[in-house]
């Protein structure tokens, strides 16, 4: 008996020993989302993250000193620990005690790229830019296991990495459905999680115009709220309860700001001249049929445009482009271009005068009208110009000809943004095969939020090839990928949430990682580390990797 008892006394002992040995300590792990290029674990001492650590910043910059700050803020999220942030420098002395060490001279030919080194004492996240350091933090934040009230160990490592693509983006539609600021900067916060660069806002539409303008105050106080909405898919019907929103100056600006200290920038869309009914409904003189017009309590693709033979419509994008030119500091401007139908265009007496005014007639490559929509187009690309900003536009502005300059966005498919590169024009790839995230992510509908359509799972946002069809001398013309959010059918921020998680995931190891390591299964074991950092910060995702 006694040795039986004594037998189970040190069986408890050792158990206890063990748990708090196990349960005092986590042990990161490199292989976050997305991938890095290099991971070199080296044998020895690991680094011990623990409440005695410093983070210094090599240099009084004030981008990494921010940097500092939002590393500290993820450690304590993650951890429970607070670190100290100060400033010192590698070459008068070394740090006193165990340091993450920041700074932002790597030499490389790639501004984003970065080093992680870990030895027993010092992490040193360099990056060859701001920013570059800034990717360093992220993958240094993701490698954290989600464990509160534990030590970290980091095994020795030298990491070395940077993205395939300059431009990493995501769309946000508000003007379907609109996200107040708050949210918009949550979007940010998740972008920055997976190291995307560049938001494109979709600002503009049918169903609501968002941004406020000095000069055209009426486009939201006539144009930001609608009568009503329909209900789910029937057109025919109507809530009758007035929906909209629009954001501050203030709060425009602050959005701007907050994108730029995580290096995301903003790139505004004034969707032109098709999907203008909010501009029209205040502005009724400036369509071919003279109104009256109404914001569209319904979705698709409107009848009614901008009547382009008609120069107070030249007028208001003149000042429309020239104040988001303005306000938004973005190199490039989108002014949409897509799904304008020609059927007021062909009837209306003033656009058919313009297109003999220019000499417009219809060939083997265009018709008279899809000429007529270049001109529109090449006008708000001189405009932009004038206020030294390039113009993206969805791959519909390849139909009548293309501005000099002009970025393609290929949404129907990648073959818009081939035939761009094959022209010589820069192009993004946001294919809607693989990154409409309005799209259902499962078969099992029936369980999914009612979504537009489609079925796009994880493994096939996974598994898109942006270079393929370019030839090898036309790839430098793939500025990137982007995902689409249009929301007719998401009215609340978690649902956006849930939309685009996990297949952000997806998409973010095709915008930053080497294809080489593409791998499905692999990716789905990082995937559920990531998911902690989802839980973690409050998103809401999907469990459905299909
Ligand atoms: C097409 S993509 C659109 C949007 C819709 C979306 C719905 C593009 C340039 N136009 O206006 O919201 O499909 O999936």
């Amino acid at each position: 008996m006694a040795t039986r008892g004594g037998t189970r006394l040190t069986l408890a002992i050792m158990f206890a020993m063990a748990n708090l040995l196990t349960c005092a300590q986590a042990t990161a792990n490199y292989e976050v989302v997305p991938i890095p290029d290099n991971i070199e674990i080296k044998e020895g001492k690991p680094f011990v993250l623990d409440g005695s650590t410093t983070i210094v910043c090599t240099n009084d910059d004030p981008q990494l000193r921010k940097n500092a700050t939002m590393l500290a803020g993820y450690i304590k999220d993650i951890t429970g620990m607070d670190l100290p942030v100060s400033q010192g420098n590698l070459f008068t002395g070394k740090p006193q005690g165990k340091t993450i060490l920041l700074s932002s001279e790597l030499l490389s030919d790639n501004p984003e790229a970065y080093q992680i080194n870990v030895t027993p004492d010092i992490i040193m996240i360099g990056g060859a830019s701001p920013a570059g350091n800034f990717y360093g933090i992220q993958t240094f934040r993701k490698s954290i296991p989600v464990e509160k009230g534990k030590s970290i160990e980091f095994p020795q490592v030298n990491i070395s990495d940077s993205p395939q693509f300059g431009y990493r983006g995501a769309h946000f539609d508000v003007a379907r459905h609109f996200f107040p600021a708050d949210s918009v900067k949550t979007y940010i916060d998740m972008m920055a999680l997976h190291n995307m660069n560049r938001l494109h806002w979709h600002l503009t539409d049918d169903q609501g115009w968002r941004l406020p303008l000095k000069k055209h105050p009426e486009l939201i106080t006539k144009g930001s709220v609608r009568r009503g909405t329909c209900i789910g898919k029937d057109f025919s019907s109507c809530d009758s309860i007035p929906y909209g929103g629009f954001y501050t100056s203030a709060e425009i600006q602050d959005v701007i700001n907050y994108a730029a200290d995580r290096y995301i920038t903003i790139i505004p869309e004034i969707d032109l001249p098709g999907h203008m009914l909010a501009a029209l409904t205040a502005h009724p003189d400036l369509g071919c049929t003279g109104g009256p017009y109404e914001l569209w309590t319904i979705w698709g693709v409107a009848d009614d445009v901008l009547c382009a033979g008609n120069e107070g419509v030249y007028n208001l994008l003149d000042d429309v482009l020239t104040e988001v030119a303005e306000i938004f500091p973005s190199e490039y401007i989108h002014i949409g271009g897509d799904e304008c139908p020609k059927d007021r265009w062909k009837a209306c007496p003033k656009c058919q005068a313009k297109i003999v005014e220019l000499g417009f007639t219809d060939d083997e490559h265009s018709s008279k009208e899809e000429k007529l929509q270049s001109h529109v187009m090449s006008f708000a690309t001189d405009v932009l110009a004038r206020q030294g900003k390039k113009i993206i536009g969805w791959d519909e502005i390849l139909e009548g000809g293309l501005p000099d300059n002009a970025v393609v966005m290929s949404w129907r498919g990648a073959e818009g943004g081939q035939k761009a590169a094959g022209m010589g024009h820069d192009a993004i790839m946001a294919p809607y095969t693989h990154y409409y995230l309005d799209y259902y992510q499962s078969k099992d509908t029936e369980n999914e939020p009612l979504s537009i359509g489609g079925y796009i799972p994880l493994s096939k946002s996974y598994s898109f090839e942006p270079y393929e069809g370019i030839s090898p001398e036309n790839r430098q013309h793939i500025l990137g990928v982007q995902a689409n959010l249009w929301t007719e059918y998401i009215h609340t921020f978690d649902h956006a949430q849930y939309m685009v998680l996990p297949r952000w995931a997806a998409l973010s190891e095709v915008q930053w990682s080497d294809p080489k390591s593409r791998d499905f299964d692999a990716f789905k074991q990082r995937l559920s580390r990531l998911q902690d950092h989802y839980k973690l910060n409050g998103y809401n995702y999907s469990n459905r990797q299909e």
